[in-house]
């Protein structure tokens, strides 16, 4: 049975478990993504750690598309990512849904939001990354966007594959793609970057959470240690004023866990490029 959208989508901060920073709220507007230090404690990551580490082991999954060997030599093949395990996994609903998770989100966005995905990383030495690209592509949340929440379970830094974000990316339209390095990258399209513009690394600690927008520009480098894995527990979400997404993030919950009413969003559409508008980087999108 669905959920009947709510009325109204002003938010009660007092309500709210935990009380968003105002530099986080300002990073937020200018960037399109803000970190939240130690929002899970050093307890909470050591049971996500076991409990996703069990849940590896335990077998194959719908979304494991090239299997689980994990004698295979190829990282990605011993230890390939799990998605949408919110939906039979019970631990990844609640996480999913965190109270303080939703509290970052509504206060960043300022709407409710719904949760449409979880993602497990587990990126061991040896990994490539994901190439640069907007979550935008996939989700396509219309109208309003999609929001992440990627959190460590383990130091991430630049030599085991942190996440890497393009500031000032936030408001950007979805850009036409274009064929990513498949040595650098597990994903095969990717979104170009003007020579001026550089993505930086977000180091985070286990227990940090990294929040942003469908439109900013992120991906994550390889992993080039020999002994560090880079795992990481990933939620997506898309803004209450949203009333479509794409079929593959459907059903859609709210932040109790019960499932909203959402359309489908058509595939396709318009897509940006850069173009030099007096000597600065501009996105258009051609007629
Ligand atoms: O964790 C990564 O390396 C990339 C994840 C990512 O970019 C995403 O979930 O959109």
């Amino acid at each position: 049975m669905f959920r009947r959208r709510p009325e109204t989508t002003v938010l009660r901060l007092e309500d709210s478990v935990v009380q968003v920073p105002d530099q986080a709220l300002q990073q937020f507007e200018v960037d399109g993504y803000a970190v939240a230090r130690d929002l899970f404690t050093t307890d909470e990551v050591d049971f996500y750690i076991d409990h996703c580490t069990r849940l590896r082991e335990a077998g194959l999954y719908a979304g494991d598309f090239s299997g689980v060997d994990p004698s295979d030599t190829d990282p990605l093949k011993a230890f390939p990512r799990v998605i949408h395990m919110h939906r039979w996994d019970d631990v990844s609903l609640k996480w999913m849904i965190d109270a303080r998770t939703a509290g970052w989100l509504e206060q960043l966005t300022g709407q409710p939001v719904y949760a449409v995905q979880t993602m497990l990383y587990f990126k061991p030495a040896g990994s490539p990354g994901q190439a640069l690209h907007q979550d935008q592509f996939y989700l396509k949340a219309k109208p309003g966007t999609c929001m992440a929440a990627w959190m460590a379970l383990d130091r991430c830094d630049e030599a085991n594959g942190c996440l890497q974000v393009l500031p000032r990316s936030g408001d950007l339209p979805v850009l036409c793609t274009e064929s990513a390095d498949i040595i650098q990258s597990f994903t095969d399209v990717t979104v170009p970057v003007p020579s001026q513009m550089e993505a930086i690394p977000i180091a985070l600690d286990p227990g940090d959470v990294l929040f942003f927008n469908g439109a900013v520009i992120h991906g994550s480098l390889p992993n080039t240690t020999t002994d560090r894995f880079r795992r990481s527990l990933i939620g997506h979400y898309v803004t209450g004023d949203a009333t479509e997404v794409s079929k593959f993030y459907k059903p859609v919950l709210d932040m109790a866990g019960q499932e909203v009413d959402f359309a489908e969003s058509p595939g396709g559409g318009p897509c940006g490029v850069w173009s030099d508008v007096n000597g600065q980087p501009t996105v258009k999108i051609p007629a």
